[in-house]
């Protein structure tokens, strides 16, 4: 990975340098004004690997001989991950066309059949429903519940639930960022008023969301910090033995960027005491999930915060991320306001949500 300063009087003119040197495919990882020697600059840091998108030389491709071994033909094939996956997912397709009609849903008990129509219309999977169904035939005399229970899981953020002590908030532009992390930081304040809590910011370039951070950081005396470079990173990660929780705010990842490169560069990857929550919302299209569950993949992710279930019309979605990715559901978030709009989810309210369009605390229906 190649990294690089640049200044100039303007963004404008500092992400023109940026593309001139780098190309398109650079991240940038913060952006910020500076003083030069009296006068206002611009600065930008970007990043860009030099071997992305750069196809191996011919003398480095595997000769047909070596191909011949599982590991290396493995290998090959996933280098070519976009070709993989599409045929993947025309197997996928095939393979489900071939199994739906197998699906018989005469063969379930009525409330079953019931069940399981209600989540296909809810947008819940082929995939997710056929593994329902057949969990679902298995067990013919048991309730719906334990059944789904093996679908999707939770695990309520804060109250020391969590063994981790740094969390990062990562998702979409605009997904629930920023207000989830302010929420939950609030209520960890109330639950626990003696609890040290460490709001960071690594969102520097939304000046609008380091703003409210430290707007709510300074309002409930919590501890307030930025971080916006490898040295920040590190400097902000020494200090966070003095406290018990630090929830870090990430920036949504722009072009080609993923969290897993971004997270490499700021030195984040190899902390131990990290978990990143996937901050979604319930209303995107499917290959939209595809590709964000791709882009925000890394090793530390640890739950998913659902947001803006207030503004869905179905969940389905809830449910075709957990089979998709395995983990738990965090939080549950149902408003704008700063007041009963967040929740740490469990597993009642994640099944009044799904099943009874209930949201957490409030019997409130969708
Ligand atoms: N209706 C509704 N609005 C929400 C909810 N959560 C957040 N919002 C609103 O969504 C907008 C974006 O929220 P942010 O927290 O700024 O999102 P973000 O992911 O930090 O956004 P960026 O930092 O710009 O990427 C704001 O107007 C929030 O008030 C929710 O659960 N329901
Ligand atoms: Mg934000």
């Amino acid at each position: 990975m190649k990294m690089k300063t640049f200044r100039a009087a303007s963004t404008p003119a500092a992400f023109a340098k940026v593309k001139a040197e780098l190309g398109d495919d650079a991240v940038i990882l913060s952006n910020r004004t500076v003083d030069e020697e009296g006068a206002r600059v611009c600065e930008v840091v970007a990043a860009v690997d030099p071997d992305h998108g750069q196809k191996p030389k011919a003398a480095e491709q595997p000769t047909q001989q070596a191909a011949a071994t599982r590991d290396t033909f493995l290998d090959t094939a996933m280098n070519d991950a976009v070709g993989w996956q599409k045929e993947w997912g025309q197997i996928k397709g095939h393979l489900m066309a071939l199994l739906k009609p197998q699906m018989r849903l005469d063969s379930l008990a009525p409330r079953q059949r019931l069940a399981l129509e209600y989540l296909e219309r809810e947008g819940v999977g082929e995939e997710v429903l056929l593994k329902v169904f057949c969990d679902l035939r298995e067990s013919p005399e048991s309730p719906i519940l334990p059944v789904m229970d093996r679908m999707a899981y939770t695990k309520a953020f804060g109250n020391g639930t969590w063994r981790r002590r740094i969390h990062a908030f990562a998702g979409p532009h605009g997904s629930g960022k920023t207000s989830a992390l302010i929420r939950l930081a609030l209520k960890e304040k109330k639950n626990r008023p003696d609890a040290r809590i460490c709001l960071v910011s690594a969102d520097s370039g939304r000046g609008k969301g380091r703003m409210v951070l430290k707007h709510y950081a300074d309002l409930s005396g919590l501890a307030f910090r930025e971080m916006n470079s490898r040295e920040d990173c590190r400097d902000v990660m020494s200090e966070a033995s003095q406290f018990d929780v630090m929830l870090i705010d990430l920036p949504g990842m722009n072009g080609k960027a993923t969290l897993s490169d971004w997270m490499d560069i700021m030195g984040l990857s190899s902390e131990e005491d990290v978990a990143v929550h996937l901050v979604l919302n319930p209303y995107y299209a499917q290959p939209q999930y595809e590709m964000f569950l791709k882009k925000y993949e890394c090793p530390k992710l640890a739950s998913v915060i659902w947001t803006k279930l207030d503004e869905a019309c179905t969940f389905g979605a809830i449910l075709n991320v957990a089979h998709a990715t395995g983990l738990p559901v965090s939080a549950l978030s149902f408003g704008n306001g700063l007041k009963n709009s967040i929740a740490p989810a469990d597993r009642d309210s994640l099944w009044r949500l799904i099943f009874k369009r209930q949201f957490p605390g409030t019997g409130n229906k969708q």
